[in-house]
């Protein structure tokens, strides 16, 4: 149908939260809809992620964008002039073939993703459907939705916060809400509760790069502390009605089973980490653990996996980065239960789903996740609700490109209505290891 080709693609400069160049792309279809998408970027990246182009010299630090705006404007604009959106799969084959190199550095992992989505927006527009309603149209989905269930960071961490402390994110989740719009009511509380101990202790300095509190703390474990200090000061039952997710991201600190936890003053191999982590997570109320150990020590990962597997989620980001074949690799190996799911790291939406795919299809959980560096594009909420993931990961419930996601979750869950009157079904609780 002409309605779906793509008349034009443009793309501009535009800024994301950390004050750093991104690309936007919009296509325009030739009945005038039209759908646009914005790159995020991550500060901990994984050696096996896509490859984002960045112009590198003097201007914007070297951060600048224009290579990625000129690959969309130009050699990508062309190629798919007159594609249509709604085969999304022969769009993401033709700009995979088009860059031509494994990890999509000669265009960009930026104009690419940016693109891709933009595409699938645009495909929505032209159907008159929200992004999540056409991905479930377009999967031939037709089971009750649900919301996924938010893990919000309070406190910031490793490459987000000037590693100030190792641990990259101490996240919430609450385990124990009804619905979407409870878990985010209980998040709050937690934040404001969190925000108030700090002040008291005199530790409160600001936000660090996703919004969460800024980590001033003298060790990990002290972060540890107060965190179960605010879910109770809030009212909570630690374990019961809130729990605690990390995400190490112990490839930043540590490679090859060497670990440098430079606040704590520890060097650990692969065992003391897992070691140390597990002793967290016997004394405080941790449900989910991401990246415990670096991408390359895929022994500790099963290690890990295979000590607390059963009753924690083991969430793999850089060690998996959206690959379906590295998900299905640690599926074999029993390296992971959960693996998070990150468009850019991919590189286009077709390879995001297979990774999606992937995951389910090994019985892994599956967290739709943010970048450190973001915008107000809301496109993954989207994903995550129309894909059916079980979680959310968006930073934290501050700071405008994270309250965007989150609060578009809300319009979502209103959409959904059904029980709890659109506050936003949650997936079962059976469906979490800590739910067993
Ligand atoms: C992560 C993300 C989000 P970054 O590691 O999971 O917290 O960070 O985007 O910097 O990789
Ligand atoms: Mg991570």
């Amino acid at each position: 149908m002409s309605k779906t080709k793509i008349k034009s693609t443009h793309a501009r400069r535009v800024w994301d939260s950390r004050g750093r160049p991104t690309v936007e792309v919009e296509i325009t279809l030739r009945y005038g809809a039209k759908g646009s998408a914005i790159a995020p970027s991550g500060a901990s990246v994984g050696t096996g992620e896509a490859v984002e182009l960045r112009d590198g010299g003097d201007a914007f630090g070297g951060f600048g964008v224009d290579a990625a705006i000129e690959a969309v404007n130009g050699e990508i604009a062309s190629a798919v002039r007159g594609r249509d959106v709604t085969g999304q799969e022969a769009l993401d084959k033709l700009l995979i073939e088009l860059d031509g190199t494994a990890d999509k550095s000669r265009l960009g992992a930026n104009a690419l993703i940016a693109t891709s989505l933009a595409a699938a927006r645009a495909a929505a527009f032209s159907q008159r459907l929200a992004l999540w309603q056409y991905l479930r149209q377009a999967d031939g989905e037709t089971g009750t939705p649900v919301m996924p269930l938010p893990e919000i960071q309070i406190f910031g961490g490793g490459a987000h916060a000037g590693r100030r402390v190792d641990i990259q994110d101490f996240m919430v989740i609450a385990i124990g809400a009804d619905s979407y719009a409870q878990a985010l009511d209980w998040t709050a509380g937690v934040y404001r509760a969190a925000t108030r101990l700090m002040e008291d202790s005199g530790l409160l300095q600001g936000v660090a790069d996703e919004g969460g509190l800024w980590p001033a703390f003298d060790n990990n474990e002290d972060a540890l502390d107060m965190l179960t200090r605010a879910i109770e000061a809030a009212g909570f039952a630690p374990g019961r009605d809130m729990a605690i997710s990390l995400d190490v991201a112990a490839s930043e600190f540590g490679c090859k089973g060497k670990y440098k936890l430079a606040r704590d003053g520890k060097e650990l191999d692969s065992d003391g980490l897992s070691g140390l982590l597990v002793d967290w997570i016997e004394r405080y109320p941790i449900v989910a653990v991401e990246d415990p150990l670096a991408e390359g020590d895929k022994e500790g990962m099963v290690r890990f996996t295979w000590a607390v597997g059963k009753r924690v989620q083991v969430i793999g980001d850089d060690f998996l980065v959206t690959s379906a074949e590295r998900i299905r690799k640690a599926a074999r190996d029993g390296a992971c239960n959960a693996a998070l799911i990150k468009p850019n790291q991919a590189g286009t939406l077709s390879e995001t789903r297979a990774a999606m795919k992937a995951a389910a299809k090994a019985g892994f959980g599956t967290i739709v996740s943010a970048r450190s560096g973001e915008s107000e594009d809301t496109a993954i909420v989207h994903l995550a609700v129309g894909w059916g993931a079980g979680q959310l990961k968006v930073g934290s419930i501050t700071r405008g490109e994270r309250t965007a996601k989150w609060n578009e979750g809300l319009r979502i869950a209103e959409a959904l209505g059904g029980p709890g009157d659109g506050d936003g079904p949650l997936p079962p609780a059976s469906s979490f290891p800590w739910g067993r």
